[in-house]
């Protein structure tokens, strides 16, 4: 038979000096508390706000060679097909230098994937003459109603900023093709150009460093420089399901650090 067991109390922690102990706890919770919400604050608030962050790129390195472009990362760029193989992109001094040359046929476009529906992409870019611009050009190129894949573009440049929805403007098949030959455009085609164009007046100064960040959300289009919103474009375009690529189109010269790619969907 077994007997009846006093039923145990659980471990007193006792304390020597129990008005300090008590200081002492507040003091380390409210740390960890403040802790917890600091760090809390610094991981989720970009995530939060914009996806998930699915590429980045500081370009903190040097290519293997210097002949030719080869910025790695997953980088892809056209100078091979537009430049007879010119060195126009080059890694110096921590950031991506982006480089027109003499005997290009085209601007520069440097290319990365960046697969999403919703997304958004973050840089650092520095223009260092007033007739620069820099393109984020965003494609699919399997979308064979328009152009090389184009569906929109933010581009900036140190007098003002531009958003232009492609898919259903310009870069359509057609009105392309219309506007190559000269011929007039059908009322339709440029009833479809209204409203696709967003410019804004913004100066941004040359040979200093900006921050550029451009979402996309269902058919909105933002751009915000130095963390200000410059222009939004509300247009079907930038609804088309799979954007796949992001091309940094460079027409003269840019530099570039820091990218951020984020999926939100
Ligand atoms: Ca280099
Ligand atoms: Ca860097």
């Amino acid at each position: 038979m077994e007997r009846d067991q006093p039923a145990r109390q659980p471990p007193r922690i006792t304390c020597r000096f129990p008005r300090i102990c008590a200081v002492w706890y507040t003091r380390a919770m409210k740390f960890l508390a403040s802790l917890v919400a600091s760090t809390a604050f610094a991981v989720a608030a970009p995530a939060a706000d914009l996806g998930k962050l699915i590429f980045s790129d500081d370009f903190n390195r040097n290519e293997s060679q210097e002949q030719t472009d080869d910025p790695g990362n997953g980088w892809g760029t056209n100078s091979k097909s537009r430049a007879k193989g010119d060195k126009q992109v080059d890694l110096k001094e921590g950031a991506m230098r982006i480089q027109l040359s003499p005997r290009a046929d085209h601007a520069v476009s440097v290319t990365h994937p960046a697969e999403f529906t919703d997304g958004a992409v973050a840089l650092r870019f520095m223009l260092e003459d007033g007739k620069d611009s820099l393109g984020l050009d965003f494609a699919d190129l399997q979308c064979k109603e328009v152009h090389a894949g184009h569906l929109f573009v933010a581009k900036v440049s140190p007098k003002d900023v531009q958003l232009v929805d492609h898919k259903t403007g310009g870069m359509r098949n057609d009105i392309r093709e219309a506007r190559a030959e000269k011929r007039t455009l059908t009322a339709e085609q440029q009833q479809a150009l209204a409203g696709k164009t967003k410019t804004a007046a913004l100066r941004t100064e040359t040979g200093k460093w900006h921050d550029l960040l451009v979402t996309i959300q269902g058919d909105d289009l933002t751009i915000s420089v130095d963390g200000k919103l410059a222009a939004s474009l509300h247009s079907p375009g930038i609804a088309h399901p799979t954007k796949r690529m992001l091309r940094l189109s460079v027409p003269r010269n840019a530099v570039v650090d820091d990218v951020k790619i984020w999926r939100k969907q």
